[in-house]
């Protein structure tokens, strides 16, 4: 059972982002309805994904810099393994990789880079990721995500990039199931420890990206007033993931198609 789900899964993951899950083809009626039965009693036995064989959720986490990403995704990370959830941290950029060390020295003003190659730069750091992705996902691991492909796009389009030149390279990676936005005005931002530290963290050029932001809305996204206080953001961000483990059950995963 366990393997043809991921088969399933695995065929289904090219399929392209606001199309639906095709029909189980012929031959497959039986298991499909069997496959339902199966995702309903896993449902029960927590809703966190990846129990009984099921895909994991790819949950991304946005929001101007000191937004409150990281300490939301830690403490939504903590909350699905004490639920016993098969779940895992990531963040872009991934500093450790090569490409990533470049983007790192560039964001502290340690090299010049051309805008666009940069820009370049940040969405390979997701296409080197995207395979090992997958693979968690369709295994059955829960990814929270710090900062994703609306980051990519929002901050160079920020920088006076051309948007649709900005989003074609994101193109084919894989769709988010839920894209949580952490609200927060960006003067407020300021006024949290370490701002300024790195490049793009200066107010004018926040207020640009935040407009980006939410030009980006589609129907994966939610946004949280991350001016609120941290245990209530939480409590919101629990909330939403519930739903979102729920209404992604049975769903294949989608490449992003912008
Ligand atoms: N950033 C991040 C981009 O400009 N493009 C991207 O694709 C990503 C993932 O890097 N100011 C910017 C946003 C941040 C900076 O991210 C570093 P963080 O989450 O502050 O480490
Ligand atoms: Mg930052």
């Amino acid at each position: 059972m366990t393997t043809l789900f991921r088969l399933a899964g695995r065929g289904a993951s090219w399929r392209r982002v606001g199309k639906a899950a095709a029909a189980a083809p012929s031959g497959l009626g039986s298991f499909a309805l069997r496959r339902r039965a199966f995702q309903g009693a896993r449902m029960e036995t927590g809703g966190c994904g990846g129990k009984g064989g099921g895909r994991g959720a790819l949950v991304v986490l946005e929001g101007l810099d000191r937004s409150g990403k990281s300490s939301q995704c830690a403490r939504l990370l903590s909350f699905l393994k004490g639920k016993g959830c098969n779940a895992e941290g990531w963040r872009f950029p991934d500093r450790t990789t090569s490409v990533g060390q470049m983007i790192s020295a560039y964001l502290a003003n340690q090299s010049q880079l051309d805008d666009r190659t940069v820009h370049l730069l940040f969405s390979a750091n997701r296409w080197e990721k995207r395979g090992l992705m997958e693979s968690k996902l369709l295994s059955g691991t829960t990814l929270i995500v710090d900062r994703y492909s609306h980051s990519g796009v929002a901050f160079s389009a920020a920088k006076g990039l051309d948007l649709e030149w900005c989003k074609a390279p994101e193109n084919g990676l894989i769709a988010p199931d839920l894209v949580i936005y952490l609200d927060v005005q960006p003067e407020k931002a300021s006024e949290r420890g370490g701002y300024g530290d790195e490049r793009y963290e200066k107010i004018e050029f926040q207020k640009k990206v935040a407009d980006y932001y939410l030009s980006l809305r589609d129907s994966t996204w939610k946004v949280v007033d991350g001016s609120l206080p941290m245990e209530t953001v939480e409590e919101q961000l629990r909330e939403l993931f519930t739903n979102c483990i729920q209404q992604c059950q049975g769903k294949p995963l989608a490449n992003l198609a912008w």
